[in-house]
């Protein structure tokens, strides 16, 4: 359905600007060099269905593809970001269904994006709502979002990942308590924890968001792309060898027409123009 809408608004010869509206349950719009995907179904504060997740990636692939986007940006509404995966779809599932189907797998897609990517939080990020905000880049909350893993409530655990980034995030004791009491953290607390970047007024976040977003965008591409790599790598390697790939890939830098370009324009004092190569 999505690439439906992209024929149909780059044959009337403006591709640029597109505005893909409306899928099932979210809207995908570029502004400038931003992919916005906005999470759009009210009626379950924007619980994650499968179809949600679908037209997520599908979004956030074709921005991937896209050279005009730098940096995409993901929100959902003022009540909610999302308050979990659908607990509705999920509770009939049984364990030979669950493991035969590999339910849930495609959530992970989005940590392949290699293009950064903001989750813009205001409301409940709760459980898979939650995870999805760590499977971004950076996260920015309106100062009324609240984060937390309570699947515990549930009679379940954190699936995607809430038991690993959490930890990372915030620490063991903290991760622990939410994991193990389905307690919250508020937005400042998020912030204060280091699961947050930062907290902005609840109508200002799209601005802030999109502001960052476009700092981000307004630099060379293919350098953007290594740093988060190289971040993204200490996730998966010891420090020692994480130290060494972020040498090798600041090596790397050398070989490229955007690192000449960045010094020699420091040096001569001018704007860089960069060509992403
Ligand atoms: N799923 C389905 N519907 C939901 C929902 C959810 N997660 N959260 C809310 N809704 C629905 C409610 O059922 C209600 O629908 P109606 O009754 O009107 O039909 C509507 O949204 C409004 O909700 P409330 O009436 O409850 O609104 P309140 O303001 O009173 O409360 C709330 C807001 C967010 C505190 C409350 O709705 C709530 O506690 N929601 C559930 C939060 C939750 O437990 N989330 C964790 C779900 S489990 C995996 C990937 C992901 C996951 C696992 C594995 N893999 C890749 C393997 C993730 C699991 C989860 O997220």
């Amino acid at each position: 359905m999505l690439k439906q809408v992209i024929k149909t608004v780059s044959s009337s010869q403006a591709p640029k600007k597109y505005f893909f509206k409306q899928f099932c349950t979210s809207t995908t719009e570029k502004k400038g060099r931003v992919g916005l995907v906005t999470l759009n179904r009210p009626k379950s504060l924007n619980a994650l269905s499968d179809g949600l997740i679908s037209e997520i990636n599908s979004a956030v692939k074709l921005f991937q593809e896209d050279k005009d986007v730098g940096s995409i940006i993901i929100t959902g509404s003022e009540k909610a970001f999302a308050a979990g995966a659908d607990i509705k779809e999920m509770e009939k599932v049984t364990l030979p269904d669950a493991y035969n189907n590999d339910l849930l797998a495609q959530w992970h897609d989005l940590t392949k994006i290699r293009k950064p990517i903001i989750a813009a939080v205001n409301g409940y990020a709760l459980g898979g709502g939650c995870e999805l905000a760590m499977m971004c880049d950076i996260i920015i909350a309106g100062e009324k979002a609240v984060f937390g893993q309570p699947e515990i409530k549930l009679g379940t655990i954190p699936g995607c990942g809430g038991t690993q980034r959490l930890i990372r995030a915030i620490g063991k004791s903290k991760a622990m308590e939410l994991v193990l009491t389905g307690n919250n953290l508020t937005a400042v607390e998020a912030e204060k924890a280091g699961l947050v970047s930062k907290v902005v007024p609840v109508e200002e976040l799209l601005t802030e968001a999109t502001k960052m977003a476009e700092k981000i965008a307004s630099y060379s591409q293919l350098t953007v792309a290594m740093a988060k790599e190289a971040v993204n790598a200490s996730y998966e390697l010891t420090l020692q060898e994480g130290i060494r790939f972020e040498r090798r890939m600041f090596h790397s830098t050398f070989g490229t027409h955007d690192q000449k370009e960045g010094m020699n324009a420091f040096v001569e004092k001018r704007t860089p123009t960069w060509h992403n190569k």
